[in-house]
């Protein structure tokens, strides 16, 4: 993704092009393995992390403050029970602040969210569903979940293109 940005500089005006998101970004070899066991990656942070990427492990995931949503999906039948951690605690433990997150997955697919909706919603990013660990098949290992079935306003395609499958990476702006 490319943005035009434009600099002042005391009358100066310098225009250029940025990387708003890594340009295709290459897929660690820690995310790409197959079972990734706890202490292998399974989230990225960059962007506003002060010029740090933050690897998480599965271990480092279950130590967030556990959150649970039972709710319906758009790809699966029924209810279910998603297990995780909020998206906003995430982003406070880590200290990290913006207003909006590119979510990135494995399957390359990347969508922006507004930070605003982990605040509006108890948005999860989950990592087992009905007491089990979600799978690569399954739509894991991490999934953001939404709870539909709790705010009317959720049940619209511009919030299911939110729910990231296979999430692996989150770009702060
Ligand atoms: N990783 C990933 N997450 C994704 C998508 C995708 O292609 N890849 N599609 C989005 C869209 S457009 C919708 S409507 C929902 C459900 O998509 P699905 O029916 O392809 O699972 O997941 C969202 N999350
Ligand atoms: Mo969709």
């Amino acid at each position: 993704m490319w943005r035009l940005f434009t600099i002042w500089l005391g009358g100066l005006t310098l225009i250029g092009t940025a990387t708003l998101a890594n340009s295709a970004p290459r897929l660690p070899e820690s995310v790409a393995a197959k079972d990734a066991a706890p202490k292998q990656t399974l989230l990225q942070i960059t962007g506003n992390t002060r010029g740090k990427t933050v690897d998480l492990t599965r271990a480092d995931l279950r130590a967030l403050p556990n959150a649970t949503l039972t709710t319906s999906t758009v790809v699966t039948d029924g209810t279910h029970e998603f297990r995780g951690f909020l998206m906003r605690d995430l982003l406070e433990q880590m200290d990290i602040q913006g207003s909006q997150v590119t979510a990135m997955a494995l399957n390359d697919y990347a969508v922006n969210i507004p930070v605003e909706d982990f605040y509006r919603f108890n948005v999860i990013v989950a990592y087992a569903m009905d007491g089990k660990r979600l799978k690569r098949a399954g739509k894991g290992p991490l999934w953001i979940v939404y709870p539909r079935d709790a705010h009317k306003a959720l049940q619209d395609i511009r919030y299911d293109y939110r729910w990231v499958w296979q999430l692996y990476r989150l770009e702060v702006q």
